[in-house]
């Protein structure tokens, strides 16, 4: 019995994060506070649950800094994933938005209706589309340019992320340079990067690469690389 009770408590004391009525609480960042890049703020705030709740009345609101100090509500665009990134201001807290079936812990613009998770672990371009799929969901779609735009906000806004190479959703596998995404619909918006696409049968699967402000390469597909799951709402 005490084993089990161990467990579970290992299990809650290792959770980055516990869902509360209508938001996810970072743990990682309590008593963290981030500066940068807020979107809006709001003074004499006197409870946390308010700030969350502002958050959700803000569309283009992701996640929440609540200052109990300060007492005010730091919005933002974007969900920060590295606590290292911020300054130590006690009594603050971090919460990001769970709603409209987007699940805990994903990056949620309602704005834009895009629901997904970065992983960072690293797969083949098939394996981390397994990945997504075996959660009904798919490698991130890039179709427009506040799509890519967003993307490269939220990698960028956590220093866990910056350097590193994703796989997101587009393949020219079965007719050269006929670029579909995972369900057929053939894409007509292109973000590559300089000297890109290089063509050829050998590189047929697409990269967001931070050498060029993660703009795209298409590459062989078999390199092992992070990628970005989506999942449609
Ligand atoms: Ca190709």
């Amino acid at each position: 019995m005490l084993f089990i009770l161990i467990l579970i408590s290992l299990a809650v004391n290792s959770s980055p994060c516990i869902e509360t009525a209508h938001g996810t609480h970072w743990m990682a960042f309590t008593d963290i506070i981030i500066r940068r890049s807020s979107i809006s703020e709001v003074p004499n705030i006197g409870n946390k649950y308010t700030c969350l709740g502002l958050c959700l009345q803000i569309e283009a609101c992701v996640s929440v800094f609540y200052r109990q100090q300060q007492q005010r509500c730091q919005f933002h665009d974007v969900l920060f994933t590295s606590p290292q990134d911020g300054e130590q201001e006690i009594g603050t807290e971090y919460y990001s938005i769970t709603t409209g079936g987007c699940p805990l812990s994903y990056v949620h613009n309602r704005i834009l209706n895009m629901c997904y998770q970065i992983h960072l672990i690293r797969a083949t371009f098939h394996a981390g589309e397994e990945d997504c799929n075996s959660r009904g969901e798919h490698l991130l779609v890039i179709d427009n340019a506040e799509k890519q735009s967003h993307m490269v906000n939220q990698i960028n806004s956590s220093s866990d992320n910056m350097l590193r190479k994703f796989h997101i959703d587009g393949a020219d596998v079965e007719t050269e340079g006929h670029w579909v995404f995972h369900d057929g619909r053939i894409m007509t918006y292109f973000a590559w990067g300089p000297g890109y696409p290089q063509n050829g049968t050998d590189k047929n699967y697409l990269v967001a690469d931070p050498q060029y402000g993660f703009l795209w390469s298409d590459k062989e597909g078999m390199e092992a690389k992070h990628y970005i799951c989506e999942r449609d709402l």
